[in-house]
């Protein structure tokens, strides 16, 4: 069993269930179990939003932790799986709009560098709307590299990120 920690993504169509929705087909992977899931979090785009002819939504993210047996590309396949769901229409900008994006962010300790997959998720370290749900959930989380993600700085900007009320 491992722990893997998924990144939970959306600006389009209603983020909000979007992401609710998505935690629940999370809860229902074979060979899973989900034990911990952050708030979900208002907050503003990274990317084409700052280019003046492509503007897009705030997101909803958030921060999930599967307990799972699944193989890291098989997790990866049940991830696409959720997304294509979501009616997610894939490959037309890079960082634009999208119904939901999940991301696995790290798989247990491990160092992943295949064709298809990437672990730990390359934006991890300089995104504030990855760190800080995941500090809410795991503060004392260490990379595979051995830093502590509380002595990243992004861990502590809350620039452009707003926790949601429960509803
Ligand atoms: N892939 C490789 N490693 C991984 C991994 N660890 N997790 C491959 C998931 N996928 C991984 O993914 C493209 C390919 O990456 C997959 O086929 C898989 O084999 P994708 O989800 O289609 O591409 P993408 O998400 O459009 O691109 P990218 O570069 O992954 O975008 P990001 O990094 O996910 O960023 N602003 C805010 N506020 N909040 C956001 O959540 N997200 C993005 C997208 C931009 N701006 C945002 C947010
Ligand atoms: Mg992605």
């Amino acid at each position: 069993m491992v722990n893997a920690f998924i990144g939970l993504g959306s600006n389009l169509n209603d983020p909000r269930s979007q992401v609710e929705t998505a935690l629940e087909e999370l809860a229902q992977l074979p060979q899973s179990k989900l034990t911990t899931f952050s708030a979900l979090y208002e907050t503003e785009p990274m990317g084409p939003a700052d280019s003046p002819d492509l503007v897009q939504p705030g997101y909803i993210n958030a921060v999930a932790v599967l307990m799972t047996e699944l193989e890291p590309e098989k997790l990866l396949d049940q991830l696409q799986s959720i997304e294509n769901r979501h009616h997610r229409v894939r490959g037309e900008i890079q960082w634009g709009p999208r119904t939901l994006d999940l991301d696995l962010l790290l798989y247990g300790d491990e160092t992943i560098n295949t064709e298809c997959l990437t672990v730990p998720h390359p934006g991890i370290t300089e995104r504030n709307f990855v760190l800080i749900p995941m500090t809410e959930i795991s503060p004392d989380l260490k990379l595979p590299d051995g830093r502590a993600i509380a002595d990243l700085p992004a861990s502590h900007d809350q620039h452009g990120v707003k926790r949601c009320p429960p509803k």
